[in-house]
């Protein structure tokens, strides 16, 4: 290919993804409620708390609530044609349960819209991520509760009446699949994992996906322009030897990731996890009308990616490596980031092909990206980040990706993890950076919160620029 040839297509959406438990702050704000965040001062890695205590840093997170316009015009300057963020439920509903939806929540995003359309950005907006109201958490176990479905239905239908004319694209649930991993921060689950059931978790990701169905369904009825898509963790896995069992134990491994896009893409349980459901014991309450709600399937599939993992059939093999929110066996063959994430640009264009040959749906990267300890340093009496690690890590997935697209790969855009610095979900540290933009905040919450454009973000906006052109392969 020659270089200065642009590597993707003119009507690519580019941008960055945020979730709003992760940068908003204002934890209180306007009639908020608490939300399970508020009461996860470690992230996946400690207990909740009773109440928000003062080292949890999501509570002020980086205060995109007030600065959101300063941030938005960031985003802006770097050429940003789409930007993914969450709408808080809390902020809606603040309990969850009520009959009406809190105006001065409402018109947050109402405002957020407005300064996006002023750019030229195209909103992508995830209805759900990891951000149960607590009540709904603490009353109703999360998810594991059929009522759930309603209360949700109750927050889409709000949702898409007030938003559906200005929002295109709509993601139901972020990365839908953790539920199995993470119960509390992404079922809302309050019940320690260790007491819970394979029933009862499996049971709520069926309400989960009955909702998610809903939200599409809903959508054809309120905003019928609207694209709804389904959101996965995709974690693309290898045989750890060519030994027929280590296959054998892919195939396996496969199965519980696809049976979340399965169902969301084609209308219905598979077969394939029947025999562990028998095996288990698991009996799922599944109702007719249930399943008539699942047919309603999605218009594109979205995934995060951010490594790749090896499976072995060997049980003295299968040490568990660090991951996000699901680990695996480490390959041996893939250096890996400073958190112990596998860094694999290859495992990109084999999940997206793999993804578009099963489905043949348009796919959409909404969350890609490095985390990392930035160093602060001065050029020219300017603060800034000299990131080149994080441009190396973003160039070789931008590659695979225009590879993807040259294998034929439809593709409707990417969003990068964390655009600005935030609050990491899994370990709630601000020092594992993902941003083109630097926020002066750091684990122990001092910080002036003022934002520094690092080396990254005027080499994001020459590839925007360019389409492309100016990767290096
Ligand atoms: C995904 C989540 C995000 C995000 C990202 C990076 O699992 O959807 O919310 O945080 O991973 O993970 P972490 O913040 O743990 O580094």
């Amino acid at each position: 290919m020659n270089d200065s040839q642009p590597r993707f297509p003119r009507e690519f959406l580019w941008g960055g993804a945020v979730a709003a438990n992760q940068v908003e702050g204002a934890y209180l704000a306007d009639g908020k409620g608490l939300s399970i965040q508020d009461v996860m001062p470690h992230g996946i890695k400690g207990a909740p708390t009773q109440e928000p205590t003062p080292d949890n840093l999501k509570l002020e997170a980086i205060d995109f609530y007030h600065r959101y316009a300063e941030d938005i015009a960031l985003f802006a300057e770097m050429g940003f044609s789409v930007f993914r963020f969450s709408i808080a439920w809390s902020r809606i509903f603040p309990n969850g349960d009520e009959e009406t939806p809190n105006e001065a929540g409402l018109a947050f995003y109402d405002r957020v819209l407005d300064e996006l359309e002023k750019h030229g950005i195209e909103p992508l907006v995830t209805i759900s991520h990891y951000e149960t109201p607590l009540h709904l958490a603490q009353t109703y176990d999360g998810w594991t509760d059929r009522r759930m479905i309603g209360f949700y239905e109750r927050y889409v239908r709000t949702l898409f009446t007030r938003y559906g004319h200005r929002v295109k694209y709509w993601l139901t649930f972020n990365e839908i699949n953790a539920v199995l991993h993470a119960p509390l921060l992404s079922g809302g689950i309050w019940t320690p994992k260790e007491e819970l059931s394979p029933s009862q978790l499996w049971q709520a990701c069926h309400h989960e996906l009955v909702a998610s169905a809903l939200a599409t369904r809903i959508a054809r009825e309120l905003a019928p322009g609207a694209k709804v898509g389904c959101m996965v963790i995709a974690l693309p896995t290898y045989p750890l030897t060519p030994d027929p069992a280590d296959l054998l134990a892919v195939m396996t491994a496969d199965h519980f990731n696809d049976f979340f896009t399965d169902v969301h893409a084609r209308g219905a349980y598979p077969k394939y996890l029947d025999r562990y459901f028998a095996e288990q014991g698991i009996e799922l309450d599944i109702t007719d009308e249930d399943r008539e709600i699942l047919r309603n399937t999605v218009d594109f599939i979205s995934f995060s990616y951010y490594m790749s993992v090896c499976e072995t059939g060997d049980p003295a093999k299968k040490i568990a490596g660090e991951g996000n929110i699901m680990g695996g066996v480490p390959n041996p063959t893939l250096p890996a980031s400073e958190w112990g994430w596998q860094i694999d640009p290859t495992g990109l264009r084999l999940v997206l092909n793999r993804l578009w040959e099963r489905y043949q749906l348009p796919l959409f990267i909404v969350e890609n990206g490095l985390g990392a300890k930035d160093q602060l340093v001065e050029v020219d009496g300017v603060p800034t980040v000299l990131d080149d690690y994080r441009i190396d890590y973003m160039n070789g997935h931008l590659l695979a990706l225009a590879d993807a697209i040259g294998d034929g790969v439809d593709v409707l855009g990417y969003t990068s993890w964390g655009p600005i610095d935030l609050v990491s979900a899994s370990t709630a540290q601000l020092s594992k950076r993902y941003g083109f933009i630097y926020v002066d905040r750091n684990d122990d919450g001092s910080g002036t919160m003022a934002r520094y454009r690092k080396k990254s973000f005027g080499w994001y906006r020459e590839v925007i620029a360019s389409q492309g052109a100016t990767l290096q392969p």
